[in-house]
């Protein structure tokens, strides 16, 4: 199987609506999450890159809906995490209505990565998005990100935790044990990245 070379990633785009996107072409991957759970992060550390992804300390530093290309017909979308509390209601609003468009319009999304923080997992409005991607019978992969935070055996018991409560999806999903500043899970997540492409593009060729 071919792995991608991600290397050569590079900034597409940025909307701020779904409907604003005029990209048909391809398909995307999306990562998804509560705010601060690494999105931006896991994609600087996918690509091999520093600054590809802005992240930050703050949640709520992606406010957009940003894309990079990987190769040509493959798409990642950065997109802005949910559930940040301190951010104003109305611009809390608008980062999920923009979420929700897109999860519900953007037919070109053929696999999800959801972000979680390993010692958060399966929030509220976590399982609520994860049952809409479930729904439109795309790939996911869940990421417990920042996993270096907690021992091996602690790790385990999140990771079995997870599986459990999401049962439910009918083994149509895979969890990777995470973490960008120790480079753990990268090249499970590069594969199987991989296979979505191949799955998705040299298949229908
Ligand atoms: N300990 C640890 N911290 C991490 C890891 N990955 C990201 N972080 C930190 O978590 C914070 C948030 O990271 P971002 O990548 O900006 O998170 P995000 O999900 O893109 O956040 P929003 O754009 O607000 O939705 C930053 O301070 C990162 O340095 C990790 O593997 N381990
Ligand atoms: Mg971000």
């Amino acid at each position: 199987m071919n792995i991608l070379d991600y290397n050569k990633t590079s900034f597409l785009k940025s909307y701020s609506k779904t409907t604003d996107i005029e990209i048909q072409d391809g398909i995307e991957i999306a990562f998804v999450g509560y705010s601060n759970s690494g999105k931006s992060s896991a994609i600087n550390t996918l690509t091999n890159q520093k600054k590809l992804a802005h992240f930050s300390k703050t949640p709520g530093r992606t406010q957009l809906i940003n894309f990079f290309e990987v190769v040509s017909g493959l798409r990642i979308a950065d997109l802005p995490g949910y559930g940040y509390a301190k951010a104003p209601f109305l611009i809390r609003k608008k980062w999920q209505k923009m979420l929700y468009d897109y999860l519900e319009k953007r037919n070109q999304v053929k696999g999800f990565v959801f972000l979680m923080d390993i010692r958060y997992p399966l929030k509220k409005l976590d399982q609520k998005i994860i049952n809409i991607a479930f729904d439109k019978k795309v790939s996911i992969l869940i990421l417990l990100t920042k996993c270096e935070k907690m021992t091996i055996s602690q790790q385990n018991i999140q990771f079995n935790i997870v599986r459990k409560k999401l049962n439910f999806l009918l083994d149509s999903f895979e969890i990777l044990l995470f973490s960008s500043h120790k480079k753990i899970g990268i090249k499970k997540l590069r594969s199987i990245l991989s296979n979505w492409y191949n799955k998705y593009i040299i298949l229908n060729k």
